[in-house]
């Protein structure tokens, strides 16, 4: 399992769809990338399992909990993934 960290700057779109959450008994992943996307050129991989969103674990988080979290942040996104690669 690796695990890193990577900041996405500027504003939305990120280019990527998530999938899971704790309301659906899965973990919270990467289903989908842009490509060429904010995502894709920081080497996030679909499967990758999103550990933490900016400073705010997300193991526990439900799908749109995780969604409006990410909505929330401006001018930056930082995320902490985890890759079975
Ligand atoms: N689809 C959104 C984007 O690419 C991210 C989603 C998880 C809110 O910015």
């Amino acid at each position: 399992m690796n695990t890193y960290s990577v900041t996405l700057s500027g504003s939305p779109p990120w280019g990527f769809r998530l999938q899971g959450g704790k309301d659906f008994n899965m973990p919270l992943t990467v289903s989908r990338l842009t490509p060429g996307g904010k995502a894709a050129q920081a080497a996030i991989d679909v499967g990758d399992w999103v550990v933490a969103i900016g400073d705010a674990n997300a193991e526990e988080m439900t799908h749109v909990e995780a969604q409006n979290k990410i909505r929330e942040a401006s001018g930056s996104l930082t995320l902490t993934l985890s890759s079975l690669k």
